[in-house]
């Protein structure tokens, strides 16, 4: 096993992967920029080394510091998470020419999927059903000439994408020319290469994505399927494992195709393979993920692997801990992505300093997250601050379960999206399983006012009177002698 480990993100994924080298007994080296001083990643690990100014460019996503930091510390492992620099062959590539190991795929296979029409040929070639579409860059009369084959509505993506970046539906031939020339010049500008391809646009379908891990022994199981269909704007909000189309014989199919795919492009590590499944239970191969995903808890807790600890284990060369017919899915995992956003206008990005926080637990709860009280959550990243995962035994009980989460789950600085999971659990399609890739658009309507103003008030002076007990707590010395007194004082009952 490393002896010690450089952590190459921020935020909660830093603290998770933070924990798990702790309980694999490697040390561990934190990065932070000036905007993250006080980070908890920052205080967590053994180690922290500023990489230079809040701006990501100038920080998260400087392959030379982090190399140099690495190096400096003396870790033999760099961990990139999710984001930055996670997907970035050039990034594996260096990492392992300085002599560190890279905590992810091998930088061929980054490379190989990064190209989403390469991914898609690889798909085809193991006889895994793929999205209908191209296999090829063609030039914009081919696809014009394609599109009419596959027939409207078509998905123009970029080929160098990936999640839904660059993506976009064209209804009709007239509009083809006019959207290619658009998707060509944003995939330039968004990912330096103006390459696009083209799928038939499925509607009525639901996201399904497959976790693998592969060893460099060979062996490549699957943990089965994380339902990913509730997203705004391709970005996730809320992540479920089982799925509720997937049964048995299906997770026995579209496993098979997701550990095969990832045979074919010689994968090792953690990995994840997403598919489109239709109303009559026909799944297709749409592109892989070569990192961690944000959304591996729920995985995590219905199956019982600790997806992090292994993938630090198959890159120090350790075999994997599980065999196929050991892992077994057991009861409902759900995860709402809590966002510094404010759903109640149009999930314009909060800022603002954190003043009181009162964080879920209790049975079934995990959070993941890199909050704390004073935090200044700011415009310079992501604005996921947190994701909140619960387990239960059946679907009815994680929704229950997740409800009674977020009511104990108080943010008060910055506007969160909890209310609008608050709105989904109490869904009545939410509730039985009736929702595809367009729910959050068409259902989802979050108007001013969404909330019951004397709950939103209630809300406010429950979390106003939590935070000046909090404040009186604090400055109130204990008495000697009389133990717990300042508490009683506060009004907590013993
Ligand atoms: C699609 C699709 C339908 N047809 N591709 C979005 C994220 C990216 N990984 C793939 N995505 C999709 N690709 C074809 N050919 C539907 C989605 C999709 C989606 C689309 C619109 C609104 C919400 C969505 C949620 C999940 C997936």
């Amino acid at each position: 096993m490393f002896k010690k480990l450089l952590v190459a993100n921020r935020g909660e994924i830093a603290v998770r992967i933070l924990r798990a080298c702790r309980e694999l007994g490697v040390e561990t080296v934190a990065v932070y920029s000036d905007a993250d001083r006080n980070a908890l990643h920052v205080r967590y690990a053994d180690e922290a080394y500023n990489i230079g100014p809040a701006p990501a460019r100038e920080s998260y996503l400087r392959i030379d510091k982090m190399i140099e930091v690495a190096l400096r510390a003396k870790a033999n492992a760099i961990h990139p998470g999710y984001g930055f620099l996670a997907e970035n062959a050039q990034f594996a590539r260096a990492v392992t020419a300085a002599g560190i190991v890279f905590v992810g795929p091998p930088a061929s296979a980054i490379h190989a999927m990064g190209n989403k029409v390469e991914a898609r040929r690889l798909a085809l070639q193991v006889g895994a059903p793929v999205v209908p579409g191209v296999y090829d860059t063609l030039s914009d009369e081919a696809i014009l000439a394609a599109a009419n084959e596959i027939g409207y509505p078509v998905m123009i993506k970029a080929a160098a994408g990936g999640g839904g970046k660059g993506m976009r539906r064209v209804d009709s031939a007239q509009e083809l020319p006019n959207a290619l020339a658009r998707a060509h010049s944003e995939a330039l500008q968004a990912f330096g290469d103006d390459s696009v391809y083209i799928e038939k646009a499925l509607t009525g379908v639901r996201h399904v994505e497959f976790q693998v891990l592969a060893d460099n022994k060979g062996n490549v199981i699957h943990l089965g399927e994380r339902e990913c269909s509730l997203q705004r704007r391709h970005q996730k909000l809320v992540e479920e494992a089982p799925s509720v189309v997937v049964d048995e014989a299906l997770r026995e199919r579209m496993g098979n195709a997701a550990v095969k795919i990832a045979q074919a492009a010689n994968y090792v590590n953690a990995g994840t393979l997403e598919f489109l499944v239709d109303r009559d239970s026909n799944f297709y191969f749409l592109e892989m993920n070569t990192r961690l995903q944000v959304e591996h808890p729920v995985t995590e807790l219905v199956t019982g692997v600790d997806i992090v600890k292994e993938k630090i284990r198959i890159a120090s060369g350790r075999p994997l801990s599980h065999r196929q017919e050991n892992i077994i899915i057991r009861g409902w995992a759900i995860e709402c992505r809590i966002t510094a956003e404010d759903p109640f206008n149009n999930f314009m990005p909060s800022i603002g300093k954190i003043a009181s926080l009162n964080e879920p637990t209790g049975p079934g709860v995990r959070l993941e997250t890199g909050l704390y009280e004073g935090m200044e959550v700011s415009l310079f990243y992501d604005p996921l601050i947190a994701k909140l995962v619960v387990w239960g035994e059946t679907r009815a009980a994680a929704i229950v379960r997740m409800r009674r989460a977020l009511s104990e789950f108080n943010i008060m600085g910055v506007s969160t999206s909890i209310p609008f999971h608050q709105r989904i659990m109490e869904s009545t399609n939410f509730m039985g399983g009736h929702f595809d890739t367009n729910f959050v658009q068409d259902k989802m309507v979050m108007a001013h006012g969404g909330m019951p103003e004397k709950e939103r008030i209630a809300a406010i002076v429950g979390a106003l009177l939590t935070h000046e007990r909090r404040q009186t707590a604090l400055t109130i010395p204990p008495t000697s002698g009389t133990n717990g007194s300042a508490w009683r004082r506060q009004g907590w009952r013993n």
